[in-house]
């Protein structure tokens, strides 16, 4: 096998030569039920027997990696694919930088390779597992269809991770596969690892907020990822990130047609004031400053998944050569950096000031840095529309301080513009910046299944184009099947 197509022969489709590796084979022969158990019951409720039109990788390379087809979602073939190798590859950064990656698990770095693998593995089930009662309220079946192709690949970025461990870390490995099926988001007593990933994402609004917000922190981590020393991770990464660019796409272009619906439907009213919620809601459709909440709540809860502002976690991981910096191979520094500083928002005797810190302890601000750039990109395409439709209203980014549990604003309330409020103007104008029990009443009221192909949910514009180029009313979803 030449590394670039995929081996379909096996239970577990792969091309890492699982054929000829009986041991981790096995390990993965083993676990796979416990998956299928998982996925029956914390994946998709509902349309488990439907033909989803899907596509599966079926190469790695970069062009025509996947094939499209209908498939019954517990027989979706979830496999384990690694970008190919580059030849020659060294390590990036770091106190080894310079030095050929590594195919082995350096043992000094043992526990700390692991605790990234476990924590980036235990969020990819939690997402199907917050997206599972999506189905039954789907706005039509050509999102139907895109929540299910995010779920089954999260369900393979599962498997990914899982790999890894099995491969890498015999039975510490097999014990941590178990445990990530064992976890629930939301769960008192074994829950996911990290915040975010313990909300609920309760309508289609969060959903899109969600694979916008949450995946592109998804991106972001997985970029730092793919420049590991240790080269199968960055290999894995780097084949993941071929697939994240879709969740990224649902999630922007979901909120776009949002958007371009409730303009749309603003302009045949005659209503030119956004703001006024009472009449574009008796529209039917979602008003703009509700869909700002709803930003507000999702970006401020991504934030937190960046950890903490000062972490020696993160300078720990960068000078081990396991978690690189984004685009670290495209940056001109020294990929050392003892002695650079980076400047961060911080919280100094009641205030939030700038201040330079040693690069390495800024390291999670950093790649925070570039995910609210990567962002902030995406919230201007959704400005256009409202640029385009004439109207004056803009979506924009709250301040990073803004309704924060992790770090060291999570010791504050501050408003959406980054001026702090105390507890009693927190408690009343909290509503004014977070969807409020009213504005989630209001959405679920809007959240009605529409199955029927090529038909539409009146709050939501059709996309552009179809999946795979299919016409407006194809079939993604065989609801009678
Ligand atoms: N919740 O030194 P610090 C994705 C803990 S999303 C709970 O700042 P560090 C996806 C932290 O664990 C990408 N606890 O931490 C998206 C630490 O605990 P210990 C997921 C938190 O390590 C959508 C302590 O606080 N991948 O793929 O620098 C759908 C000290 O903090 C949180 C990764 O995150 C939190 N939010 O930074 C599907 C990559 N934040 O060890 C999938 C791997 C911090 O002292 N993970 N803590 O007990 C990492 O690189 C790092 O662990 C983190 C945290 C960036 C998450
Ligand atoms: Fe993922
Ligand atoms: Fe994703």
């Amino acid at each position: 096998m030449d590394g670039m197509t995929v081996d379909y022969n096996g239970l577990i489709p792969n091309n890492v030569g699982l054929n000829d590796d009986a041991r981790v084979r096995k390990a993965l022969e083993t676990w796979y039920p416990g998956y299928i158990d998982w996925w029956t019951q914390m994946g998709p409720e509902g349309f488990q027997d439907k033909l989803v039109y899907l596509r599966t990788a079926v190469g790695v390379g970069s062009e025509g990696w996947a094939k499209f087809g209908y498939v019954r979602m517990p027989e979706y073939r979830w496999g384990v694919l690694l970008a190919p190798e580059v030849e020659g590859r060294t390590i990036p950064f770091g106190a080894h930088k310079g030095e050929r990656a590594w195919q082995e698990v350096p043992g000094e770095y043992r526990a700390m390779l692991r605790r990234l693998l476990v924590i980036q593995g235990d969020t990819e089930p939690a997402s199907v597992e917050q997206q599972r009662h999506l189905g039954a309220t789907a706005p039509s079946n050509y999102d139907l269809r895109n929540l299910f192709q995010v779920n089954v690949e999260e369900g393979r970025h599962l498997w990914a991770m899982v790999y890894l461990l099995q491969k890498y870390f015999g039975r510490d490995g097999r014990e941590e596969a178990q445990e990530l099926l064992h976890r629930r988001s939301g769960d008192r007593d074994s829950p996911r690892m990290l915040g975010a990933f313990n909300e609920a994402t309760p309508d289609w609004l969060s959903f899109f907020m969600f694979t916008f917000f949450t995946d592109r922190d998804g991106k972001m981590q997985l970029h730092a990822l793919a420049q590991s020393g240790f080269d199968p991770l960055s290999r894995t990464c780097r084949f993941m990130l071929t697939e994240e660019a879709h969740h990224m796409f649902v999630g922007e272009t979901g909120v776009q047609r949002i958007v371009q619906r409730t303009c749309e439907a603003m302009r045949d009213a005659g209503i030119d004031d956004p703001t006024d919620v009472e009449r574009v809601r008796a529209l039917g459709v979602i008003d703009l400053p509700t869909l700002q909440k709803k930003a507000n709540l999702h970006f401020s809860l991504t934030l937190d998944l960046f950890g903490n502002e000062i972490s020696t976690n993160a300078a720990n991981a960068f000078n081990a050569g396991l978690k690189g910096r984004y685009r670290e191979d495209r940056l001109t520094d020294d990929h050392v950096l003892t002695d650079a500083t980076y400047p961060v928002q911080r919280l100094k005797d009641g205030a939030i000031v700038q201040e330079d810190v040693p690069a390495l302890s800024a390291l999670n601000m950093r790649l925070r840095d570039d995910f609210v750039t990567d962002a902030n990109a995406g919230v201007a395409r959704w400005n256009r529309v409202l640029e385009r439709a004439g109207f004056e209203y803009r979506l924009r980014l709250p301040h990073v301080a803004f309704n924060r549990r992790i770090g060291e604003f999570a010791a504050i309330h501050a408003d959406t513009q980054g001026r702090m409020l105390s507890e009693q103007q927190w408690a009343g104008g909290k509503e004014t910046m977070l969807p409020s029990d009213d504005d989630n009443r209001f959405i679920e009221s809007l959240m009605r299944p529409v199955h029927a192909p090529g038909s539409y949910a009146d709050w939501i514009a059709p996309p552009r184009i179809g999946i795979d180029n299919k016409p407006g009313n194809f079939e993604y979803v065989k609801i009678e099947a």
